[in-house]
């Protein structure tokens, strides 16, 4: 009985040690290595690390003045990131990043995105973003 159980002893050992082998990775990437150009003067690296948070806003307008607040933010894969301002004043579009999931708006409030893929993703305001009022999101 002893011995006929061995190789099936031995085959766990084996399946246990490859899959303690397959949950290694490499060395994540650092925030800001996208490989890509600075987007509005944001990149990765000096982006605001908010990836602790499923929901992020950012404000525009009014005591924001002509900028969006806060302008570069890092945030986790899923994170909902809410516009608030007006945006008949301050309309938004969308600039780099392939699935953008930024859309125009140009009034209303309030709007809100979800970021699902990991990537960087401009955006601006249509009638500013000459004095500057653009930002980006950073996905990772
Ligand atoms: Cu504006």
């Amino acid at each position: 009985m002893t011995l006929r159980l061995m190789p099936l002893v031995g085959a766990l050992a084996i399946l246990a040690a490859l899959a303690s082998c397959g949950s290694s990775s490499g060395p994540a990437a650092p925030p800001g290595d996208d490989g890509g150009a600075a987007i509005c003067g944001c990149t990765g690296a000096n982006a605001e690390d908010l990836t602790t948070q499923t929901s992020v806003t950012v404000n525009f307008g009014g005591a924001s003045g002509l900028n969006y607040v806060p302008k570069c933010i890092l945030v986790a894969p899923g994170t909902q990131v809410s516009f608030e301002g007006d945006f008949a004043t301050h309309p938004l579009s969308p600039t780099e990043g392939s699935g953008n999931p930024i859309t125009h708006t140009a009034s209303g409030t309030t709007a809100a995105f979800i970021f699902s893929a990991p990537g960087a993703y401009g955006y601006r305001c249509d009638v500013h973003f000459a004095s500057g009022m653009c930002g980006a999101v950073y996905v990772q």
